[in-house]
Protein backbone atom coordinates (compact mmCIF):
# COMPACT_ATOMS: atom_id res chain seq x y z
CA UNK A 1 0.00 0.00 0.00
CA UNK A 2 1.48 3.49 -0.94
CA UNK A 3 2.08 6.26 1.28
CA UNK A 4 -1.23 8.33 0.56
CA UNK A 5 -3.65 5.05 0.86
CA UNK A 6 -2.01 4.38 4.27
CA UNK A 7 -2.34 7.89 5.34
CA UNK A 8 -6.40 8.02 4.18
CA UNK A 9 -7.03 4.61 5.36
CA UNK A 10 -5.82 6.30 9.06
CA UNK A 11 -8.16 8.84 8.86
CA UNK A 12 -11.16 6.32 7.75
CA UNK A 13 -10.61 4.59 10.86
CA UNK A 14 -13.74 6.23 13.07
CA UNK A 15 -15.94 5.97 10.29
CA UNK A 16 -18.99 4.32 11.67
CA UNK A 17 -18.31 5.53 15.51
CA UNK A 18 -20.79 8.25 15.13
CA UNK A 19 -24.15 8.19 14.79
CA UNK A 20 -24.20 10.50 11.42
CA UNK A 21 -24.96 8.61 8.52
CA UNK A 22 -21.86 6.89 7.09
CA UNK A 23 -21.35 8.66 3.94
CA UNK A 24 -21.32 12.07 5.57
CA UNK A 25 -19.02 10.49 8.19
CA UNK A 26 -17.05 9.14 5.56
CA UNK A 27 -16.91 12.79 3.25
CA UNK A 28 -15.82 14.38 6.57
CA UNK A 29 -13.12 11.94 7.21
CA UNK A 30 -11.79 12.64 4.19
CA UNK A 31 -11.94 16.98 3.99
CA UNK A 32 -10.53 16.66 7.37
CA UNK A 33 -7.56 14.56 5.91
CA UNK A 34 -7.21 17.15 3.11
CA UNK A 35 -7.70 20.09 5.19
CA UNK A 36 -4.83 18.89 8.03
CA UNK A 37 -2.44 18.01 5.06
CA UNK A 38 -2.73 14.44 5.71
CA UNK A 39 -3.14 13.87 1.99
CA UNK A 40 -2.36 16.69 -0.44
CA UNK A 41 -2.79 18.16 -4.22
CA UNK A 42 -2.65 15.26 -6.54
CA UNK A 43 -2.76 12.44 -4.33
CA UNK A 44 -4.62 9.50 -5.33
CA UNK A 45 -7.94 7.72 -3.38
CA UNK A 46 -7.72 4.18 -2.81
CA UNK A 47 -10.34 2.57 -4.87
CA UNK A 48 -13.75 2.67 -3.98
CA UNK A 49 -13.46 -0.75 -2.86
CA UNK A 50 -10.77 -0.98 -0.90
CA UNK A 51 -12.32 2.28 1.00
CA UNK A 52 -15.30 0.17 1.73
CA UNK A 53 -13.25 -2.83 3.00
CA UNK A 54 -11.13 -0.90 5.03
CA UNK A 55 -13.67 1.31 6.57
CA UNK A 56 -16.21 -1.86 6.77
CA UNK A 57 -18.91 0.03 4.93
CA UNK A 58 -20.61 -0.59 1.28
CA UNK A 59 -19.48 0.67 -2.03
CA UNK A 60 -22.32 2.08 -2.46
CA UNK A 61 -21.58 4.76 1.06
CA UNK A 62 -18.09 5.48 -0.45
CA UNK A 63 -19.39 6.18 -4.70
CA UNK A 64 -21.87 8.96 -2.54
CA UNK A 65 -19.23 10.51 -0.19
CA UNK A 66 -16.80 10.62 -3.36
CA UNK A 67 -19.24 12.27 -5.81
CA UNK A 68 -20.18 14.81 -2.99
CA UNK A 69 -16.45 15.30 -2.51
CA UNK A 70 -15.55 15.82 -6.22
CA UNK A 71 -18.88 18.06 -6.81
CA UNK A 72 -17.34 20.51 -4.24
CA UNK A 73 -14.53 20.26 -5.95
CA UNK A 74 -12.37 18.59 -3.22
CA UNK A 75 -11.39 16.09 -5.26
CA UNK A 76 -10.77 15.25 -8.95
CA UNK A 77 -12.24 12.18 -11.16
CA UNK A 78 -9.72 11.11 -14.21
CA UNK A 79 -11.50 8.43 -16.76
CA UNK A 80 -9.53 5.76 -16.56
CA UNK A 81 -7.28 7.34 -14.24
CA UNK A 82 -9.25 7.29 -10.82
CA UNK A 83 -9.97 9.87 -8.66
CA UNK A 84 -7.32 12.61 -6.55
CA UNK A 85 -7.00 15.29 -4.24
CA UNK A 86 -8.05 18.49 -6.38
CA UNK A 87 -4.39 20.77 -7.11
CA UNK A 88 -5.11 23.77 -5.03
CA UNK A 89 -5.63 26.57 -6.37
CA UNK A 90 -3.14 29.39 -7.25
CA UNK A 91 -3.80 32.87 -6.17
CA UNK A 92 -4.29 35.31 -8.25
CA UNK A 93 -2.59 38.73 -7.35
CA UNK A 94 -4.61 41.34 -8.75
CA UNK A 95 -3.47 45.41 -8.84
CA UNK A 96 -6.33 47.50 -7.94
CA UNK A 97 -4.43 50.73 -9.82
CA UNK A 98 -4.24 49.38 -13.06
CA UNK A 99 -7.36 49.13 -15.82
CA UNK A 100 -6.64 45.86 -17.12
CA UNK A 101 -8.96 43.22 -18.77
CA UNK A 102 -9.19 39.22 -17.71
CA UNK A 103 -7.84 38.55 -21.10
CA UNK A 104 -4.37 40.72 -20.37
CA UNK A 105 -4.19 40.05 -16.76
CA UNK A 106 -3.76 36.39 -17.38
CA UNK A 107 -1.29 36.64 -20.56
CA UNK A 108 0.35 38.23 -18.46
CA UNK A 109 0.69 35.64 -15.65
CA UNK A 110 1.19 32.89 -18.79
CA UNK A 111 -2.12 31.93 -18.14
CA UNK A 112 -4.73 30.41 -21.37
CA UNK A 113 -7.85 32.69 -20.87
CA UNK A 114 -11.26 31.49 -22.33
CA UNK A 115 -15.15 32.37 -21.48
CA UNK A 116 -17.79 30.48 -21.34
CA UNK A 117 -20.70 32.37 -22.69
CA UNK A 118 -23.60 32.78 -20.16
CA UNK A 119 -25.91 35.51 -21.97
CA UNK A 120 -24.95 37.28 -25.29
CA UNK A 121 -27.67 39.52 -26.12
CA UNK A 122 -29.84 43.02 -26.54
CA UNK A 123 -32.39 43.87 -24.55
CA UNK A 124 -34.46 46.66 -22.96
CA UNK A 125 -32.17 47.94 -19.72
CA UNK A 126 -32.91 47.50 -16.37
CA UNK A 127 -33.36 50.23 -13.63
CA UNK A 128 -30.18 50.09 -12.99
CA UNK A 129 -28.46 49.68 -16.42
CA UNK A 130 -30.54 53.02 -17.39
CA UNK A 131 -28.70 54.84 -14.09
CA UNK A 132 -25.50 53.92 -14.60
CA UNK A 133 -25.49 53.66 -18.40
CA UNK A 134 -28.05 56.95 -18.74
CA UNK A 135 -30.03 55.41 -21.05
CA UNK A 136 -33.56 55.97 -21.58
CA UNK A 137 -36.15 53.59 -21.07
CA UNK A 138 -36.34 53.38 -25.10
CA UNK A 139 -32.72 52.76 -25.63
CA UNK A 140 -31.26 49.03 -25.61
CA UNK A 141 -28.13 47.47 -23.42
CA UNK A 142 -25.89 44.55 -24.57
CA UNK A 143 -25.52 42.49 -22.17
CA UNK A 144 -22.72 39.92 -21.74
CA UNK A 145 -22.10 37.17 -19.21
CA UNK A 146 -19.21 35.07 -18.84
CA UNK A 147 -17.94 31.66 -17.02
CA UNK A 148 -13.83 33.32 -17.08
CA UNK A 149 -11.85 30.88 -17.11
CA UNK A 150 -7.76 30.45 -17.27
CA UNK A 151 -5.77 27.34 -17.01
CA UNK A 152 -8.97 24.95 -17.48
CA UNK A 153 -9.96 26.73 -13.85
CA UNK A 154 -12.92 28.49 -13.55
CA UNK A 155 -12.11 32.32 -11.65
CA UNK A 156 -15.46 34.56 -11.81
CA UNK A 157 -18.70 35.31 -13.45
CA UNK A 158 -19.10 38.51 -14.85
CA UNK A 159 -22.16 39.99 -16.29
CA UNK A 160 -21.05 43.09 -18.16
CA UNK A 161 -23.60 45.94 -19.88
CA UNK A 162 -22.84 48.10 -22.87
CA UNK A 163 -25.15 50.42 -24.45
CA UNK A 164 -26.69 49.42 -27.53
CA UNK A 165 -25.54 52.47 -29.33
CA UNK A 166 -22.04 51.50 -28.65
CA UNK A 167 -22.04 47.73 -29.29
CA UNK A 168 -24.91 47.09 -30.69
CA UNK A 169 -24.19 43.63 -31.50
CA UNK A 170 -22.71 41.67 -28.70
CA UNK A 171 -21.87 38.70 -30.79
CA UNK A 172 -18.68 40.80 -31.98
CA UNK A 173 -17.45 40.54 -28.68
CA UNK A 174 -15.40 36.94 -29.53
CA UNK A 175 -12.55 36.80 -26.36
CA UNK A 176 -12.17 39.67 -25.25
CA UNK A 177 -14.79 42.65 -24.78
CA UNK A 178 -11.96 45.80 -24.13
CA UNK A 179 -10.50 44.16 -27.19
CA UNK A 180 -13.62 44.64 -28.94
CA UNK A 181 -14.61 48.41 -27.61
CA UNK A 182 -11.26 49.27 -28.70
CA UNK A 183 -11.56 48.71 -32.02
CA UNK A 184 -14.18 51.55 -32.25
CA UNK A 185 -12.43 53.72 -30.18
CA UNK A 186 -14.40 53.02 -26.65
CA UNK A 187 -12.05 51.20 -24.44
CA UNK A 188 -12.49 52.74 -20.78
CA UNK A 189 -9.70 54.70 -19.56
CA UNK A 190 -10.89 54.83 -15.78
CA UNK A 191 -13.14 52.88 -13.78
CA UNK A 192 -14.27 52.94 -10.13
CA UNK A 193 -14.62 49.76 -8.48
CA UNK A 194 -16.88 48.54 -5.56
CA UNK A 195 -15.81 45.37 -3.61
CA UNK A 196 -18.12 43.80 -1.70
CA UNK A 197 -17.93 40.04 0.27
CA UNK A 198 -21.00 37.73 -0.69
CA UNK A 199 -21.89 33.89 0.10
CA UNK A 200 -21.95 31.58 -2.83
CA UNK A 201 -25.44 30.50 -4.37
CA UNK A 202 -26.01 27.31 -5.64
CA UNK A 203 -26.14 28.00 -9.40
CA UNK A 204 -22.81 30.45 -9.48
CA UNK A 205 -21.16 27.84 -6.56
CA UNK A 206 -21.70 24.97 -9.78
CA UNK A 207 -20.06 27.19 -12.37
CA UNK A 208 -17.15 28.08 -10.14
CA UNK A 209 -16.94 24.63 -9.08
CA UNK A 210 -17.06 25.42 -5.73
CA UNK A 211 -19.25 24.55 -2.19
CA UNK A 212 -22.38 26.19 -1.95
CA UNK A 213 -21.88 29.19 0.50
CA UNK A 214 -18.22 29.99 -0.44
CA UNK A 215 -16.50 32.93 0.35
CA UNK A 216 -16.65 35.29 -2.84
CA UNK A 217 -15.95 38.53 -3.68
CA UNK A 218 -18.59 40.67 -5.66
CA UNK A 219 -17.20 43.65 -7.87
CA UNK A 220 -19.07 46.56 -9.75
CA UNK A 221 -17.37 48.27 -12.57
CA UNK A 222 -18.17 51.74 -13.88
CA UNK A 223 -15.96 52.24 -16.47
CA UNK A 224 -15.42 55.70 -18.25
CA UNK A 225 -14.26 57.00 -21.69
CA UNK A 226 -11.52 60.00 -21.67
CA UNK A 227 -14.79 62.55 -22.07
CA UNK A 228 -16.45 61.16 -18.89
CA UNK A 229 -19.04 58.88 -20.35
CA UNK A 230 -19.97 55.90 -18.37
CA UNK A 231 -18.96 53.13 -21.26
CA UNK A 232 -19.43 50.03 -19.31
CA UNK A 233 -21.06 48.35 -16.00
CA UNK A 234 -20.28 44.93 -14.72
CA UNK A 235 -20.89 42.82 -12.45
CA UNK A 236 -18.89 40.25 -11.44
CA UNK A 237 -18.07 37.58 -8.77
CA UNK A 238 -14.72 36.62 -8.05
CA UNK A 239 -13.61 33.00 -6.45
CA UNK A 240 -12.65 34.19 -3.05
CA UNK A 241 -9.82 31.48 -3.06
CA UNK A 242 -8.21 32.69 -6.24
CA UNK A 243 -7.88 36.21 -5.99
CA UNK A 244 -6.12 38.97 -4.01
CA UNK A 245 -6.60 42.30 -4.77
CA UNK A 246 -3.67 44.46 -3.86
CA UNK A 247 -3.82 48.18 -3.32
CA UNK A 248 -1.11 50.53 -3.07
CA UNK A 249 -1.55 53.28 -0.42
CA UNK A 250 0.34 56.74 -0.13
CA UNK A 251 0.34 59.60 2.52
CA UNK A 252 -1.88 62.42 1.82
CA UNK A 253 -0.63 65.40 -0.39
CA UNK A 254 1.39 68.34 1.69
CA UNK A 255 -1.94 70.35 1.63
CA UNK A 256 -3.31 67.63 3.22
CA UNK A 257 -6.04 66.02 0.67
CA UNK A 258 -6.90 62.65 0.22
CA UNK A 259 -7.27 62.68 -3.75
CA UNK A 260 -10.77 62.20 -5.27
CA UNK A 261 -11.46 58.35 -5.62
CA UNK A 262 -14.35 58.56 -7.83
C1 LIG B 1 -12.08 42.54 -16.13
C2 LIG B 1 -13.10 43.49 -15.52
C3 LIG B 1 -14.38 43.56 -16.30
C4 LIG B 1 -14.12 43.71 -17.79
C5 LIG B 1 -13.23 42.60 -18.27
C6 LIG B 1 -12.92 42.70 -19.73
C7 LIG B 1 -12.74 43.24 -13.07
C8 LIG B 1 -13.34 43.04 -11.76
N1 LIG B 1 -13.48 43.19 -14.15
O1 LIG B 1 -12.32 41.24 -15.80
O2 LIG B 1 -15.10 44.69 -15.85
O3 LIG B 1 -15.34 43.69 -18.49
O4 LIG B 1 -12.01 42.65 -17.55
O5 LIG B 1 -12.15 41.56 -20.06
O6 LIG B 1 -11.56 43.41 -13.13
P1 LIG B 1 -11.95 41.04 -21.54
O7 LIG B 1 -11.48 42.21 -22.35
O8 LIG B 1 -10.97 39.94 -21.42
O9 LIG B 1 -13.30 40.57 -22.04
Amino acid sequence: MDDAAERIFAALRDVSQSGAPLYLQLKKNIEDAVRRGLIGPGDALPSERDIAAQADISRVTVRKAVQDLVKSGVLVQRHGSGTFVAPRMERVEQSLSRLTSFTEDMARRGMAARSQWLERGVYPPSPDEMMVLGLSASELVSRLSRLRIADETPLAIERAAISASVLPDPREVTTSLYMALGKTGHRPVRAVQRISAVNLGGAEAKLLVVPEGSACLQIERISYLASGKVIEFTKSIYRGDAYDFVAELRLPGPDGQEGDIA
